[in-house]
């Protein structure tokens, strides 16, 4: 082999064998002009940043301290579902929800496209860990990117550089593994050629390799296929992992609940991209004196513990949430995290004194630069943010932040709750009978597109645990390990299903339930019938409360929309019905009997 001399290749800050021989191996394939290895400091971090704000893909922002706004190129704003693979030995083992092509093949296609594709660029060798640093087990990565954005908000969303490279190696001498994650961009730069500020290739691949723990990312710089700890490692590899060890890897925010008497419940929830996790996770309860923490808003990894409880770490760092709806009404908690700055802002809006702004946001701006870095002006016929905007801001600024959130046992959850959002149907709240049907639940959610992922919004699809894009193996053998993780457990221990729609309409379409704050009158109802307070009707799809069940105390909205929210149609539920076997059949037959048997148990109680 010919020794390529890439400058800085030769300063590795580490001796883990696998990390050098991997990260030579790349720069050698993909010929970059420099390697940098990210050590996560305060100078490198303001490096990077000013030759981010150098390349035009920043712009500092005015009203806020060390906070940036980009404007991705226009075509690569979203995760991009139809090329997202999972590249396991044996296509049934990636299922029906996903695509696939073989790892060889995969791998020969991608190689090529990789071969020189750094050229003109820096290679950033950015060390990361997933969870708690101070965890037995840390789950480790190394993301390679030719992409400074990607390190910059690799910075925000994990826990990175050196503090994580030191995990890499135990304290006995031995080496851990780690996923290793390689990005591009696949835009090479002919010498002299001028870089745009967003790189990117109309080629995209976002592929996973399920038996290696590898992810293979080209042609996108948006969060979602570029942020490899997130969505890739923690979801997609994660739930591979998750399925060997025993434990679960899920798309869900983990918020911690304070009662009047002090008492803390821990709540995980799952809920498509762009359904309101975040605004939930940083929940500002209305109910007098009633608190919430956060703990996550996107990712939470849970296990057993030695007391038989199910414990959840968030995975995360940062937050990366949408930014369209988010105001000081609807996510108070997440405006304040934001004006402490260190926040890096994706596809909103450019006010002209230096701010940001997006659709749902307070103030009428008479002007402003789009998203598109078009004038805008409210007679415009396009939102002035992408409806997929994104800020990418620390955890570690929520002020509402559990003080418990970087504990490496994690918390022990008591309520589990599986949403979406359906105009129809679905009640507002419904807690399920057992595990198994909570499971059943989970199967069998459905929810209205959103812009979190690019194609057709609100048309209605099945999203199991809202685990549909992120799955790393088949749909049924993921019910299969949900089912198995109940049986396992203590049953008492287990924490209790939900099932939860803030999106219900009237007949003239509008929202029945205020939602939001609000929301935490159903977390007040999940926490009593925890207690075994609170009274419920059992319906043929579960148990639901009355409008008198819940804390209406003070709402505005008259009752009879609360009710609405809560009824229980079973002729709209027979329509469903057709649908569940669809979906069931199109897994086939890894779908567990248990799971037909509860479809079959349904089917009879609606008669
Ligand atoms: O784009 S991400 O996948 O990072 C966020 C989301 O869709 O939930
Ligand atoms: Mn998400």
């Amino acid at each position: 082999m010919t020794a390529v001399a890439i400058p800085g290749l030769d300063k590795a800050p580490t001796s883990h064998s696998g990390v050098l021989a991997w990260v030579r191996e790349i720069a050698e394939l993909t010929t970059p002009d420099r390697v940098v290895w990210c050590d996560g400091s305060d100078e490198e971090a303001a490096r990077i940043n000013s030759e981010l704000v150098e390349a035009g893909t920043f712009v500092p922002l005015k009203d806020r301290p060390n906070s940036f706004w980009a404007a991705s190129d226009p075509s690569d704003v979203a995760r991009v579902e139809e090329r997202t693979f999972i590249c396991s030995e044996r296509e049934e083992d990636a299922g029906p929800t996903n695509n696939w092509l073989h790892p060889a093949e995969m791998r020969a296609t991608m190689t090529e496209l990789y071969r020189g594709c750094m050229r003109g660029r820096t290679m950033y060798v950015v060390p990361f860990c997933m969870g708690p640093l101070g965890s037995d087990d840390p789950k480790l990565g190394i993301e390679i990117t030719d992409f400074a954005y990607v390190v910059a908000s690799m910075r925000v969303m994990t826990r990175m550089g050196a503090q994580a490279l030191e995990k890499f190696v135990a304290e006995d001498g031995t080496e851990r593994a780690f996923v290793p994650a390689l990005h591009s961009v696949g835009k090479p730069l002919e010498p002299g050629e001028k870089d745009v500020p967003w790189p990117c290739n109309d080629v995209k691949y976002i592929s996973h390799f399920p038996e290696t723990r590898q992810i293979w990312s080209y042609g996108s710089g948006y969060g979602g296929n570029s942020l490899l700890g997130k969505k890739c490692y923690s979801l997609r590899i994660g739930s591979v992992l998750a399925r060997d060890e025993g434990w679960l890897a899920e798309h869900m925010l983990i918020l911690k609940l304070i009662s009047p008497e002090n008492k803390a419940y821990y709540v995980a929830a799952a809920f498509p991209s762009a359904c309101g996790k975040t605004n939930l996770a940083m929940l500002q309860p209305t109910i007098p004196g009633w608190r919430a923490e956060t703990l996550g808003d996107d990712i939470a990894w849970m296990r057993f513990g030695e007391d038989g409880r199910l414990y959840a770490v968030n995975p995360e760092f940062g937050f990366f949430g949408v930014a369209p709806g988010t105001d000081w009404h609807t996510n108070p908690n997440a405006m304040r995290t934001l004006e402490k700055g260190n926040t890096v802002f994706t596809n909103v809006a450019l006010t002209d004194d230096g701010g940001v702004w997006w659709e749902g946001m307070n103030g009428k701006p008479e002007h402003l630069t789009s998203w598109k870095k078009q004038d805008w002006t409210p007679e415009s016929d396009e939102p002035a943010a992408h409806p997929n905007s994104r800020y990418c801001t620390p955890m570690s600024q929520c002020p509402i932040l559990a003080p418990e959130w970087d504990d490496p046992k994690g918390v022990p959850i008591s309520a589990i709750l599986f949403g979406g959002r359906r105009a129809t149907t679905v009640p507002l709240v419904t807690q399920s009978r057992d595990w198994q049907h909570g499971v059943f639940m989970g199967a069998t959610m459905s929810s209205e597109k959103t812009a979190a992922a690019a194609g057709k919004v609100g048309e209605v699809r099945r999203d199991p645990m809202a685990m549909l894009p992120f799955l790393g193996y088949h749909a049924g053998d993921y019910f299969r390990h949900w089912i198995d993780t109940g049986k396992h457990a203590d049953a008492a221990k287990l924490p209790k299903i939900f099932y939860v729609n803030w999106f219900r309409r009237g007949e003239d379409k509008r929202f029945l339930w205020p939602g939001f704050g609000e929301n935490s009158r159903v977390l007040k109802w999940i926490v009593e019938r925890i207690e075994g307070k609170a009274s419920a009707v059992e319906t043929p799809i579960g148990f639901v409360p009355r409008a008198e069940d819940l804390d209406t105390a003070g709402l505005s909205e008259p009752l009879e929309d609360i009710q609405a929210a809560l009824d229980v149609k079973p002729e709209e539920w027979r329509q469903e019905i057709p649908l569940i076997e669809e979906w069931f059949d199109k897994i086939g037959d890894r779908v567990p009997s248990t799971l037909r048997d509860e479809l079959d148990a349904l089917k009879s109680r609606l008669g």
